[in-house]
Parts: C-alpha cells; sequence; structure tokens
C-alpha cells in the first residue's frame, strides 16, 4: 500500500515526542515501529499481519483449534474494532499504533482496549516459533544471568507473573530505558508501551493469560499452559529485539 512508506517516514519523524513520555530511546520506538519485524498497524485500517506459521505448527504446546480461533476470531476482532475506534474518534494514526498507545489515556476505552489487544497478538504471534534454539545466548543470555541469576530463575519469575495475573492479562519481560531487564504483568491489554501502565518498557516477550489463549485445551490449569508455551518462545526473535532496541 503506498500510504505505508509515508507512515513509517512520519512515524520516525515524531518518534522524538513519544520517545521521551515512554522513557524509550529513540533507537528502541523507531525498531519497534519499522525494525527487524513487520509491525503493528500504522494506518486504517489495522490490519494483521499473516501467521508465520500455520495454526497446528504449535501444538506441543497450543493445539490447533485455539489457534484459529484466537487468531481469526479474537484477535482479528482487536483490529476490526480498534479501526472503527480511530475513525469514530477521528484519531490521527499516521505516527503509528506504538505512538497512539504512549498516549492512551486521552482515547476511550475502546481505543485503549483494542489498540493494546492489536498491538498485542501482532507481537504475541511473532513471539512463538514451532522451532526455535531452547534458550537465549549471546547478549540477552547475558542479561538474563546478570539480572535474574539464571535462565531458570529467568523462567520461574516469568511463569509467577503469568500464573499470578489475576483475570486476564499479560506477562511480559521488557527493557527498561537504563537497559535493565524487568518482568512484569498487566491487566486486559494494556500493556508496557501503555502511558497508563505500572510496568513500563520496550517489550522483548509477551504472553497472553486470558483464557481463550488455552481454555480448550488446559481449562483452568494455566500455570501447565505456561509450562508448554515455554517449548515454542522464539528465543531468535527475543534477542534480536533484545540487541536492537
Ligand atoms: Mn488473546
Amino acid at each position: 500500500m503506498s500510504t505505508t512508506k509515508n507512515s513509517r517516514r512520519e512515524f520516525i519523524i515524531t518518534t522524538g515526542k513519544a520517545s521521551l513520555a515512554l522513557g524509550l530511546s529513540a533507537t528502541a520506538l523507531s525498531s519497534l515501529a519499522s525494525g527487524s519485524e513487520k509491525k503493528y498497524g500504522r494506518g486504517i485500517p489495522f490490519t494483521q499481519q499473516p501467521l508465520p506459521y500455520a495454526y497446528k505448527d504449535l501444538e506441543v504446546a497450543i493445539d490447533a483449534l485455539t489457534m484459529e480461533i484466537h487468531y481469526s476470531k479474537h484477535a482479528a476482532a482487536y483490529a476490526k474494532n480498534l479501526s472503527e475506534a480511530v475513525v469514530a474518534e477521528k484519531i490521527d494514526t499516521t505516527a503509528g499504533l506504538e505512538n497512539l498507545l504512549a498516549k492512551v489515556s486521552k482515547y476511550s476505552t475502546k481505543v485503549r482496549n483494542n489498540g493494546g489487544g492489536h498491538w498485542n497478538h501482532e507481537f504475541f504471534w511473532n513471539s512463538m516459533a514451532p522451532h526455535s534454539i531452547a534458550k537465549p545466548d549471546g547478549a540477552l543470555g547475558g542479561a538474563i544471568t546478570k539480572d535474574f541469576g539464571s535462565f531458570e530463575a529467568f523462567k520461574t519469575q516469568f511463569t509467577d507473573a503469568g500464573k499470578n495475573r489475576f483475570g486476564s492479562g499479560w506477562a511480559w519481560l521488557v527493557k527498561t530505558n537504563d537497559g535493565k531487564l524487568v518482568i512484569g504483568s498487566t491487566p486486559n491489554q494494556d500493556n508496557p508501551l501503555m502511558d497508563i501502565s505500572d510496568l513500563k518498557g520496550t517489550p522483548l516477550l509477551g504472553l497472553d493469560v486470558w483464557e481463550h489463549a488455552y481454555y480448550l485445551r488446559y481449562q483452568n490449569r494455566r500455570p501447565d499452559y505456561i509450562n508448554a508455551w515455554w517449548n515454542v518462545v522464539n528465543w531468535e526473535i527475543v534477542q534480536k529485539r533484545f540487541e536492537t532496541m
């Protein structure tokens, strides 16, 4: 689409202001918007990127029907509802979804829920892969050991963040402005890019712990879902995020 290129340029031009509000570096924000991954909505209508694998490919952790319903119904609805909301509220989206989220307190609950919902799911699909390395190495592996003690300690803390998020929400690994790794969680479809979020930083990894993400196979056993999910984390992309943002 011809608007994509213009929007991207405008995003980069306006990055400075939003990064101040978020406490992120300009490099981090422009990487989020236009870097190594295809991102995440920058104009109306907001559309989903194709999944980078088939519904059945994550079967070791998530069954194909859950993936299909999650992607084609739940996540599709966030994209559609976000597109409607920004039209209804006459919001200029040319600076990209990340910039909108950085000032989401100015907008309606519908924008907050669906803007977060769209961004979070696009990020989530890319955070998983049928085949990846079992654990991070390199700079990210070193940073995890430094900030959490060990990879196993990191996994336990992240798993607890997901398990203990009451109701619906997300667990996150973020990189703060001073380069430190932090684990936390957000309610509903909030995320660490939002000005209203207690947890702030550049997301490196996110886990959907809404029941719709796991109920068909795991019912009430959210911890079993999280334990299996570690098998499909795309550590290569998480490493790339850490190194480029
Ligand atoms: Mn979901």
